[in-house]
This record gives C-alpha cells, sequence and structure tokens, in this order.
C-alpha cells in the first residue's frame, strides 16, 4: 500500500485530512510518527510559503511523499488578522480557549455584520520526487459572541455558517467535511494525488 506523511502534528488538523483522504488507498503516517525529526520553524508570510516549507522539510527527512495544510482564520475588522498567527494568536504556547477569548475581546461590542470572517488552507504536496503541488481554499462566515458546540478544533465554536446558522463545532464533521477550506482545498488536490499516489 503506498504511504503518505501528513506534516502535521495538530491531531484535529490529522482527524479532518485523514477522513477526507478516505477514499484513496492509502497507509497515512503524521509527524507524530517520526517525534526526532526537528521542529519545521514556520516563520513563512503567508499560508503558501509554510505549506510548502512543511511539505518539502517532511519529504527530505522521511523521503515519503508528503502533504502540508497550512491554514487560519482571517478576520475582515482585524484586517485578515490571527491570519498565519491563529495557531498562537494568544502566545505562543496558547491554548484554543485562549486564543477564542482573545479573539472575543478583540470584537468585544461589533454587531454580526462587522464580524465577518473566513478559514483559508493551503494545502502543498510534495510527490514522490519530490516536486510540490499547491492547492487553496477558503469557507466564508462569521464570528459568534460567545463558543457554541463541542465538534471540531481551533476556532470552530466562534465560526458561524450563515446558510445554517451554527458554528462548524456545532455542526459536526460530516458538514464540516463537505464545505471546508480543507475540504475545498483537498478536493481542488485530488487528481494530483490519484496520479501520484
Ligand atoms: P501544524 O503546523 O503541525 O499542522 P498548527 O496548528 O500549527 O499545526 P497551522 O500553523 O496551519 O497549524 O495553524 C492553523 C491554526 O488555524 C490552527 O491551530 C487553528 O487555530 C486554526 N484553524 C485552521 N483550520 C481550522 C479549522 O478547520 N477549524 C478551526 N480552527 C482552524
Amino acid at each position: 500500500m503506498k504511504k503518505l506523511v501528513v506534516a502535521t502534528r495538530n491531531r484535529g488538523k490529522l482527524i479532518e485530512i485523514a477522513e477526507l483522504l478516505h477514499e484513496h488507498d492509502i497507509k497515512l503516517f503524521s509527524l507524530l510518527d517520526f517525534p526526532k525529526m526537528p521542529e519545521i520553524v514556520e516563520d513563512g508570510d503567508t499560508f503558501e510559503a509554510n505549506a510548502i516549507k512543511k511539505a518539502r522539510e517532511t519529504f527530505e527527512y522521511t523521503g515519503l511523499p508528503s502533504l502540508a495544510d497550512d491554514s487560519g482564520l482571517e478576520v475582515d475588522a482585524l484586517n485578515g488578522a490571527p491570519g498565519v498567527h491563529s495557531s498562537r494568536y494568544a502566545g505562543e504556547t496558547a491554548t484554543d480557549e485562549q486564543n477564542i477569548d482573545k479573539l472575543l475581546a478583540a470584537l468585544i461590542d461589533l454587531p454580526l455584520e462587522e464580524r465577518t470572517a473566513r478559514f483559508r488552507c493551503v494545502i502543498a504536496f510534495a510527490d514522490s520526487s519530490g516536486q510540490v503541488h499547491v492547492t487553496q481554499g477558503t469557507c466564508e462566515g462569521v464570528i459568534g459572541f460567545e463558543p457554541r458546540g463541542s465538534g471540531g478544533f481551533g476556532y470552530d465554536p466562534v465560526f458561524i455558517v450563515r446558510e445554517y446558522g451554527k458554528t462548524f463545532a456545532e455542526l459536526g464533521s460530516d458538514i464540516k467535511n463537505r464545505i471546508s477550506h480543507r475540504a475545498v482545498a483537498l478536493e481542488k488536490m485530488r487528481d494530483v494525488l490519484h496520479k501520484h499516489i
């Protein structure tokens, strides 16, 4: 069976990527299976730069086809923040709860129509020759006034998808995996993945 390394240590992300790739007949690994691999420094200014860096370094270390996801939340009222800094918005070792608290504090008193935001995901895939392929997906929403729901990870409890009037954390993985930024980006990578693994 073909092997693929998902270049992440984020378990929430990994679960979703595994669900989204279930149709491909592949054995999945993640960086949790390579604990001695040096930390990848995410110092790029863009999701794309960070995704490519994670895919390349993982391919170089493991010698296996590697798929990286660099993603985050862009809030219009904050000029696109937290953006590439989403995972460490409230500090280097911030928890999801601390990041959400900081976000809600930054938007306090703003009415719903001024709380527009989107999740963005860039997928970079290094194939078995080391060539890197890149795709992108977004998902539009608004930031709620308090956390709701228990599914997903990260900012899911405050990200409301307007069509459903519910947060990603309330919608659950079936619906999230149909409409999310990650689902869109991975769908665009589908043919390339089929060809290479
Ligand atoms: P890896 O680099 O190891 O993959 P990471 O969590 O550091 O893990 P990123 O640098 O791409 O990954 O940061 C992504 C952050 O954006 C993530 O930690 C969440 O805070 C947020 N995020 C991305 N996608 C999300 C989603 O589907 N739902 C909720 N939050 C999400």
